[in-house]
């Protein structure tokens, strides 16, 4: 690690605030350029401390970056993995308050809920259809405490990769019922088609993602617990959103899922 703890507490407390206050801040790499990987999962790991001391609940786990809409819109080539707590957790088809946000996008997920928990090293797809207990559409509304969603990957990590909001719905499927690879994906702002996509376009196949997720907790001695949702990373670029918009998800065989951003 190259940071010292007191800088790590210090920043993960200044994310945290621009998160709550919904204002915007410039990368933390910018006043400390020698950050490493190490110290912005700490510093992730530190706003979830934060949260947890607070009375929040751990409910689920996130892969961002995962396809390569996304990565060409981010210009990155790797995925990063959040957290999520249950004041992200918006119910179908409610509203999303805009002045609690900076600047938020959607991104369509398809997202899995394990019936047995799922460690790595060597996780794979097999083994994570295998503790699937059903998938279901899902929207993400990102926010980057980042101005203009200007970062590096270090500074996203650190700030718990842009999560905000997000809603899960539909049909929920088991994975021996659907090829989640062609699972056709539409979403919708105020009933114009916004992004089009299938499920492969996040690794070639959604469970890959979890499976990463998986490798990458198992490194650091973590696993992904069962009932925990996990979104596998958005099938297409980001939309933004301005107040008043609705935004709708439909996935093939999994039903649709639905915002409304007051
Ligand atoms: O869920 C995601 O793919 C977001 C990752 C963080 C980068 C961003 O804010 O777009
Ligand atoms: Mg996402």
């Amino acid at each position: 690690m190259a940071l010292d703890k007191q800088t790590i507490l210090g920043l993960a407390e200044h994310l945290e605030t621009c998160e709550l206050q919904a204002r915007d801040t410039l990368k933390i790499t910018d006043e400390h350029p020698s950050m490493d990987w190490d110290d912005a999962y700490a510093i992730q790991d530190e706003i979830l401390r934060r949260k947890l001391a607070r009375g929040a609940r751990l409910i689920g786990l996130k892969a961002g970056l995962t396809s390569h809409a996304k990565m060409k819109q981010m210009g990155v080539d790797t995925p990063v993995f959040g957290f999520l707590v249950d004041s992200f957790s918006v119910p179908e088809g409610a509203e999303v308050k805009m002045k609690e946000l900076i600047h938020p996008k959607v991104e369509p997920e398809i997202a899995f809920v394990l019936k047995r928990a799922l460690k790595g090293p060597g996780c794979h797809i097999g083994a994570v259809l295998a503790a699937t207990d059903f998938v279901l559409p899902g929207i993400e509304v990102i926010d980057s405490r980042y101005r203009d969603f200007k970062f590096d990957l270090k500074s996203v990590v650190a700030d718990n990769t842009s999560a905000a909001r997000f809603v899960v719905g539909g049909r929920a499927m088991r994975p021996d019922q659907i090829d989640m690879r062609t699972l056709g994906v539409v979403m919708e702002r105020n009933g114009e088609v916004v992004s089009i996509g299938a499920g492969a376009a996040v690794l070639g196949h959604p469970a890959a993602a979890v499976a990463a997720l998986a490798n990458h907790l198992g490194r650091r001695g973590q696993e992904i617990p069962a009932g925990t949702v996990i979104l596998s990373g958005g099938v297409t670029e980001a939309i933004s959103v301005e107040p008043g918009d609705h935004v709708s998800l439909r996935i093939q065989h999994l039903g649709s899922v639905s915002l409304h951003f007051a």
